[in-house]
């Protein structure tokens, strides 16, 4: 082993929550080191999340990276909610004063190493066997074997847990101490990226007998389409002619001379889907967040934006305390940060289950009357126009 490297804070994960804590940590003049168990490219080559709230684009351009979101980024004022024979405008602009943008997460990760690179502090990729030690001591550590094989340990004054879902973070919170909350979904939807202009200015939600289709996508020549699917389907039973006329047919091709161009097939793939959360975020010096500590489900594209938000008041609460020997923030960080977590939970699970067909008569006529209800009430649109433009960081 060689000797302990020491730094200030050791963040596990290069996603989008590592990522930009390290960067908002850096403009703080706080050193960081990052581990990231898989390549830079492979982060990079994820095809994740597309919609950006604009609290998110506000806190990025804040920070110096804004300014591809907004030379390459497309900003919507809303969403189209379908479904057979009825398409509605919902305009969150008008409702509520906020817009959305649609830029990539493989472009923000783009955007973040990019700004790790120049901040110039210590990155470790393809590194194994990341433990996490004595996080309730005031001197906690990160062991790993970095991508040479060599074993090496970070001591740190904080430990942030970036390393989503499956990363051991969290499971560095004694059993007694971490409650989980979770509920799996009976579908799943089936992605995929198409080089072909989208048929559609700005996102449409469709509601179908058949299950859930959304039409987004990634720039003028890049479509992103899902469908609602079982969660243990094959996708060899998807060729992309299936793929192309289950999405017409659940996108409404023909209604009102609208018509779904198709294309070629670039990425296909089966999501899961679950709604999770952990408690608490935070635990002697360990803090959690992003996926680490929270899933949600994607119809009300929350993932990427709830991880920017966690940071940001993690940034905050770490600074105050780091920087100006303010603990406050830290010790509420985790309860700060849930407030919002849960907000975006339930939104989440709403817009799942307003959209999902469960094969259910009874729940078919629920969602229905929920469609016209938030497509015809001001209130209603209000509130899932509030949710999804995203409400503000320190909420
Ligand atoms: P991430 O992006 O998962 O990053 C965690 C990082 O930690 C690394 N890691 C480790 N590093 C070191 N040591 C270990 N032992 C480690 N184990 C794991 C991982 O390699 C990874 O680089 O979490 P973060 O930063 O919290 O960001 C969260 C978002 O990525 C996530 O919420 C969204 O992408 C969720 N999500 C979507 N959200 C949306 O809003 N819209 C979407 O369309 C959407 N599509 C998706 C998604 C998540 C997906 N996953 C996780 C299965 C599609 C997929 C496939
Ligand atoms: C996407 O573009 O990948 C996307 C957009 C909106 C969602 C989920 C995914 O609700």
């Amino acid at each position: 082993m060689n000797q302990p490297i020491r730094t200030r804070v050791v963040v596990v994960g290069a996603g989008p929550a590592g990522l930009l804590l390290t960067h908002l940590l850096d403009r703080a003049g706080i050193d960081t080191v990052l581990l990231e168990n898989r390549s830079p490219d492979y982060v990079l080559g994820r095809i994740r999340a597309g919609v950006l709230e604009s609290s998110s684009v506000d806190l990025l351009t804040e920070v110096g990276l804004g300014d591809r979101i907004h030379a390459e980024g497309d900003e919507h004022r809303g969403i189209y909610l379908h479904w057979p024979g009825e398409k509605h405008h919902l305009d969150f602009v008008d409702h509520v004063g906020r817009s959305v943008w649609i830029y990539g997460q493989t472009e923000v990760t783009k955007d973040l190493m990019a700004a790790r690179e120049r901040a110039g502090q210590q990155s470790y990729y393809e590194v194994a066997d990341v433990t996490l030690h004595d996080v309730d001591t005031d001197r906690p550590a990160v062991s790993f074997t970095d991508a040479d094989g060599t074993p090496r340990r970070v001591e740190a004054e904080a430990v942030a847990g970036c390393d989503g879902f499956h990363g051991p973070s969290r499971g560095a919170l004694p059993d007694d101490v971490r409650r989980t909350w979770e509920r799996t979904y009976p579908y799943a939807w089936l992605g995929v990226l198409a080089d072909v202009a989208p048929s559609t200015d700005e996102l449409i939600y469709s509601w179908h007998p058949d299950g859930f289709a959304l039409h987004s996508m990634r720039s003028a020549t890049v479509s992103r389409l899902y469908l609602q699917v079982r969660p243990d389907e094959d996708l060899a039973q998807w060729p992309d002619d299936r793929v192309w006329e289950a999405l017409a047919t659940r996108l409404g091709h023909g209604e009102d001379g609208w018509t779904l161009q198709s294309g070629p097939i670039t990425e296909k793939s089966v999501l899961p889907m679950r709604s999770f959360v952990a408690t608490p975020m935070r635990h002697g010096r360990l803090f959690l967040a992003g996926d680490a500590a929270h899933i949600v489900p994607p119809a009300g594209a929350k993932g990427l934006n709830l991880a920017i938000a966690d940071v940001c008041l993690l940034a905050r609460a770490l600074t105050a305390w780091l920087v100006d020997g303010s603990p406050g923030l830290a010790e509420s960080y985790s309860d700060d940060a849930l407030r919002r977590v849960w907000r975006c939970t339930h939104f989440s699970w709403w817009m799942t289950s307003m959209l999902h067909t469960t094969g259910d008569p009874f729940d078919e006529q629920l969602q229905l009357s929920q469609l016209r209800w938030v497509t015809t009430s001001e209130a209603a649109a209000a509130g899932l126009a509030e949710n999804y433009a995203g409400l503000p960081i320190g909420f």
